[in-house]
């Protein structure tokens, strides 16, 4: 798989408001916002899509939503209550071809999301 956007944030080839990193994985707020909070949590190691993920990478699953979860803890909104998504493939909307978590929060967020998608299946 080749390289992505997130791989030139990951080497600071562009900018990106990072608001966390470890050796593992980097968090940052998404370009285009769906929420009052949209963050990207990624790992550092790319990975295509969910159907990519292999037995290695159990643990460093596990670490994405750790992450994800201090993040909520940290910023505020863990009791609130917030969204994990991960796209997988071009009918799921996944534009950027490298594993991420998308981090919604800072409002209600309905459910279930794509009711008028159903409606045409
Ligand atoms: P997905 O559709 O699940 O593949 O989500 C990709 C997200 O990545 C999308 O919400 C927009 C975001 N994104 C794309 N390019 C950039 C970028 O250059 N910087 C940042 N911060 N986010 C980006």
């Amino acid at each position: 798989m080749s390289e992505t956007i997130f791989d030139k944030i990951i080497n600071r080839e562009i900018p990106a408001d990072i608001v966390y990193e470890d050796d593992l994985s980097l968090a940052f707020r998404d370009i285009n916002p769906q929420a009052p909070v949209h963050l990207l949590i990624i790992p550092r190691r790319r990975i295509a899509t969910i159907n990519d993920i292999q037995e290695a990478d159990r643990e460093l699953l596990g670490h994405l939503y750790l992450v994800a979860a201090k993040l909520a803890a940290e910023m505020g909104f863990a009791e609130d209550g917030y969204r994990v998504v991960m796209n997988c493939g071009e009918s799921a909307g996944q534009t950027v071809f490298h594993l991420h978590l998308h981090l919604l929060a800072g409002k209600p967020l309905g459910w279930p999301p794509y009711t008028d998608t159903m409606k045409q299946a």
